[in-house]
């Protein structure tokens, strides 16, 4: 069995585990679009045409990405020699400051929101979960690339051991580093993703930088990487992890620090 399948609970195929989940998340719209796809997707010609089709539904669309669901992975002769730091590249708090004086023993991973068991995580509780190790490519929106090797626990791992509510849809993460000092705090980073890619394989809290401890320059000591997604997304010092059914309340609303600042929500490479 592939440890990395993100769909594995009892009888049901991954297949017919993502056809429910996906039909859930349509909530009625796109069901019946759906159901057909079910039928078709395997043929590409069909997945082409669907593709091109302006009545698909947003949930039909990400059926049809699902197809081909692993962002491109490389080897070790692959990594960059030079990986930049972008952004933040350390928190100017004090609570950072004292997080790094301890080497972050004293750091909590905070799982909360429309969760059924709030989590409060040690660094060593997140390293004890499965870990996963992929070399992929970053890409900036500034127009930069960098390929590093991550190690991780994915994402799914740490939202089981909470479990999802009912209603959950989004995943938002909290930073530690205010990447713009304001007085209310209006210039802190954060990020939102759907459950979609939440839950894809390559979706991880990584604390592992080329076979080291993540760096502080690179989101010490944890920061997400979602692979089929832009630089932005991949939240560095996360503290917080929310489940939510939106994320219109936060920030100035867009789900994301740039977002606030036009860029788009969904940054897909
Ligand atoms: N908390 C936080 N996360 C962040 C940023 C930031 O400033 N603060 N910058 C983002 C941007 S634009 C990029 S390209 C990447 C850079 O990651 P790196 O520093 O590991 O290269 O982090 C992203 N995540
Ligand atoms: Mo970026």
């Amino acid at each position: 069995m592939n440890p990395n399948a993100p769909f594995r609970k009892g009888a049901t195929t991954p297949f017919q585990a993502r056809r429910r989940w996906l039909t859930a998340l349509a909530a009625g719209a796109g069901a019946a679009a759906l159901a057909g796809c079910d039928r078709l997707v395997h043929d590409e010609r069909v997945d082409a045409t669907l593709r091109s089709a302006e009545k698909l539904t947003f949930a039909s669309q990400r059926l049809l990405l699902a197809q081909q669901p692993l962002a491109r992975e490389y080897g070790e002769r692959d990594l960059s020699p030079v990986f930049r730091s972008n952004g933040s590249s350390r928190p100017e708090t004090a609570e950072y400051d004292a997080l790094l004086r301890s080497n972050f023993a004293d750091y909590r991973l905070r799982v909360d929101g429309l969760v059924e068991r709030p989590q409060s995580l040690s660094l060593a509780a997140l390293k004890a979960l499965r870990t996963r190790v992929q070399i992929t490519r970053h890409d900036c929106v500034e127009g930069w690339s960098a390929i590093g090797k991550w190690q991780g626990v994915p994402l799914a791992q740490v939202l089981d051991l909470a479990g999802l509510r009912p209603g959950a849809r989004y995943v938002i993460f909290h930073c530690a580093d205010e990447l713009v000092k304001t007085a209310d705090g209006s210039g802190r980073y954060y990020e939102s993703i759907d459950l979609l890619d939440a839950y894809h394989p390559q979706t991880l809290l990584a604390y592992g930088m080329n076979g080291k401890d993540l760096p502080v320059a690179h989101g010490a000591p944890l920061r997400l990487r979602i692979e089929r997604q832009l630089g932005y997304k991949q939240a560095k010092y996360v503290t917080r992890i929310e489940v939510a059914d939106a994320f219109a309340q936060l920030g100035g609303g867009k789900g994301g620090f740039w977002e606030d600042r036009g860029y788009e929500w969904y940054a897909g490479i």
